[in-house]
C-alpha cells in the first residue's frame, strides 16, 4: 500500500521518480487526490522551506524538490481537475517580474482549471505590460498574480497602474496572492481580492466573474 507520508519523504530527497510511482500508486488504491497533495507533496515541501529558511538545505536541494513536486503534481493534476464543457470564464496567470517562483501559481492555475476557467498561464518573470496585453488578446475577465518575493510584490502594482494608464482598470478582477501577499497589501495597491491559496483562489474567481 502506497504511504502518503512516504511521498513527502521522497520529494525532500528530490527523488522525482519515487515520487511519480508512489502519486500513481497512491491514486490507483482510490485515495483522495487532495489528501495526496496536501499531506504528501506540500507537506515535504513545507519542510523543505523551512530548512531552506534555517539554512540546513540550499538552493540546489530546494530545486530538486521542486522539480519533485512538479513531477507530483503532473500525475495529480487530471484528478484535481473536472472541467465542465462551458467555460465559467478567462484567466491570465503568471508570477510576477523577477520572481521564479511557480509552484503555488501553478497550482493556482490547476485549481482554476479545476472549477471551469480557460486558463492562460504566462509562466514566471511575466513584465507589467505582459499581463494587460495578453488579458487583452484572450478576452480574460480574471487578471491572477503571484509573488514570494518580498521584493516582486511592488510589481503587482506596476500591472495595476499599467491597467489604469490604459483605461481598463474596471474591466478586469485583479487577484493577487502568494506567502508574502496579504489583504493589507491587496487593499494598498487596488487589488479586487486577496486569497491565501490555491483553492480559495478558484472558488473567489468563480464567485466574482458569476456574481
Ligand atoms: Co525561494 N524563497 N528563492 N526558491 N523559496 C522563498 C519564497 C523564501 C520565503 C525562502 C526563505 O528564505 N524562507 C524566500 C523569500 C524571502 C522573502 O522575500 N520574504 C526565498 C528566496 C530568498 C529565494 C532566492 C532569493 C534565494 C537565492 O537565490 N538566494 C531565490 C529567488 C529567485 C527568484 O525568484 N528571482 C529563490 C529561489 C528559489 C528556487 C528556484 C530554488 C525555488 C523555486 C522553484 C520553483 O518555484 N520552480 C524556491 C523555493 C521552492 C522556495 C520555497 C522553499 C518554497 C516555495 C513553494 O513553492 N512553496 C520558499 C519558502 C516557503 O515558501 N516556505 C522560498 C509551495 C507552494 C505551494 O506555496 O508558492 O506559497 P506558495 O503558494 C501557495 C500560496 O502562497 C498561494 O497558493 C499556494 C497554496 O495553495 N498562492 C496564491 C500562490 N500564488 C497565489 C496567487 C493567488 C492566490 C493564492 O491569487 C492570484
Amino acid at each position: 500500500m502506497a504511504d502518503i507520508h512516504e511521498i513527502s519523504e521522497f520529494l525532500q530527497k528530490g527523488r522525482a521518480k519515487n515520487v511519480k510511482a508512489l502519486v500513481q500508486e497512491a491514486l490507483d488504491e482510490g485515495k483522495d487526490p487532495k489528501e495526496i497533495l496536501n499531506e504528501g507533496l506540500l507537506a515535504g515541501m513545507m519542510v523543505i522551506g523551512e530548512k531552506f529558511k534555517n539554512n540546513e538545505v540550499f538552493v540546489p536541494e530546494v530545486l530538486v524538490a521542486a522539480r519533485a513536486l512538479n513531477a507530483g503534481l503532473a500525475i495529480l493534476e487530471p484528478k484535481l481537475i473536472e472541467v465542465g464543457n462551458e467555460p465559467v470564464g478567462k484567466v491570465v496567470i503568471g508570477t510576477v517580474k523577477g520572481d521564479l517562483h511557480d509552484i503555488g501559481k501553478n497550482l493556482v492555475a490547476m485549481m482554476l482549471k479545476g472549477v471551469g476557467f480557460e486558463v492562460t498561464d504566462l509562466g514566471v518573470d511575466v513584465e507589467p505590460a505582459v499581463f494587460v496585453d495578453k488579458a487583452e488578446e484572450v478576452g480574460a475577465n480574471v487578471i491572477c498574480m503571484s509573488a514570494l518575493l518580498t521584493t516582486t510584490m511592488p510589481s503587482m502594482q506596476s500591472v495595476i497602474d499599467e491597467l489604469e494608464s490604459r483605461g481598463l482598470r474596471d474591466k478586469y478582477i485583479v487577484m493577487v496572492g502568494g506567502a508574502p501577499v496579504n489583504q493589507s497589501f491587496a487593499d494598498q495597491i487596488g487589488a479586487d481580492y486577496y486569497t491565501p491559496d490555491a483553492a480559495t483562489c478558484a472558488e473567489t474567481a468563480k464567485a466574482a466573474v458569476t456574481k
